[in-house]
């Protein structure tokens, strides 16, 4: 379902309902603008410090500095973007990242939706899709193909966050609803650059599936069971810009990819648990 006003919280009845049988849920207006800023801004230092490399590298002359964000990673590095990988992480584990998890209407539904405190995960992606680059083109997979089977009993809800509207042209999302009830399914490393892990084609034929256009501000949660891919993004000149976060029912096995400690615990919103602060946070990466 499609909401196409504000999401009110708490999730209705029916989001519930639409939780449970597609394991999927498109929250409107759910991120405040404050927050993706501070995401751009964060993003915006990690592309200025690529360029700066590039250009003590000799590699290019003109560091664009008033170029736009939407523009600037791609017009500048161009065809040296994909040296600096398909998704980044440790370079932009900043405050502004961990204030984005905390954004209180979006935590408010994860804590809905898992019944239980809210619990941060660390796996989360910054993703610069750049126009008409294979690398970032991600295949149809689960969250749990990269987690392994011992998530399969786990929810670890996933919040994927466009900075720039997305639609079937620029590289959003879909997702295959009712997938969630079908287990870790097998994955393969596809063949393709970006050596995604992928499922099999026979598991979309004649699969209900959903191409999720998004504003900013709006997020796309689903289950780590639900099979998803990202379209390539084949116009404008604007970097189809994402994140995607993730959170975890308190007490479930959090998957094979977790903090070092794995003592630590990320608690985002609980009333018997003490809240975890930035600062530890910080330390964590
Ligand atoms: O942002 C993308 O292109 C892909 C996102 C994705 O596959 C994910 O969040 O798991």
């Amino acid at each position: 379902m499609h909401i196409n006003q504000k999401q009110a919280l708490p999730l209705s009845p029916e989001q519930m309902d639409q939780w449970e049988n597609d394991g999927y849920l498109l929250l409107k207006d759910v991120v405040p603008e404050s927050a993706i800023n501070g995401v751009r801004d964060s993003f915006a230092r990690m592309v200025d410090g690529i360029i700066r490399e590039l250009k003590a590298d000799g590699i290019i002359e003109d560091e664009g500095a008033d170029l736009p964000f939407e523009t600037r990673f791609a017009q500048v590095a161009g065809e040296h973007a994909n040296r600096f990988g398909r998704s980044w992480r440790n370079q932009v584990a900043t405050p502004e990242i961990f204030a984005l998890h905390h954004a209180p209407h979006l935590v408010d539904a994860i804590g809905q939706l898992t019944g239980s405190d809210v619990v941060g995960h660390p796996v989360f992606n910054a993703r610069p899709k750049l126009p008409g680059q294979q690398l970032t083109v991600v295949p149809w997979h689960q969250d749990s193909g990269y987690f392994g089977t011992v998530s399969e009993t786990s929810l670890i809800p996933t919040a994927w966050i466009p900075l720039i509207p997305v639609d079937e042209t620029n590289g959003c999302l879909q997702v295959v609803a009712g997938s969630h009830r079908l287990g870790v399914v097998n994955h393969h490393t596809e063949d393709r650059e970006g050596k995604f892990l992928e499922v099999i084609d026979e598991l979309i034929e004649n699969a209900r599936v959903v191409t999720c256009p998004m504003e900013v501000g709006d997020a796309l949660v689903f289950h780590n069971l639900t099979l998803h891919r990202s379209l390539p993004h084949t116009t404008s000149k604007d970097i189809r810009w994402a994140i995607d976060i993730r959170y975890l029912r308190d007490g479930d096995h959090p998957g094979t990819i977790y903090w070092q400690d794995p003592d630590f615990k990320w608690v985002i919103r609980s009333e018997t648990q003490p809240i975890t602060p930035v600062t530890q946070w910080l330390e964590m990466w």
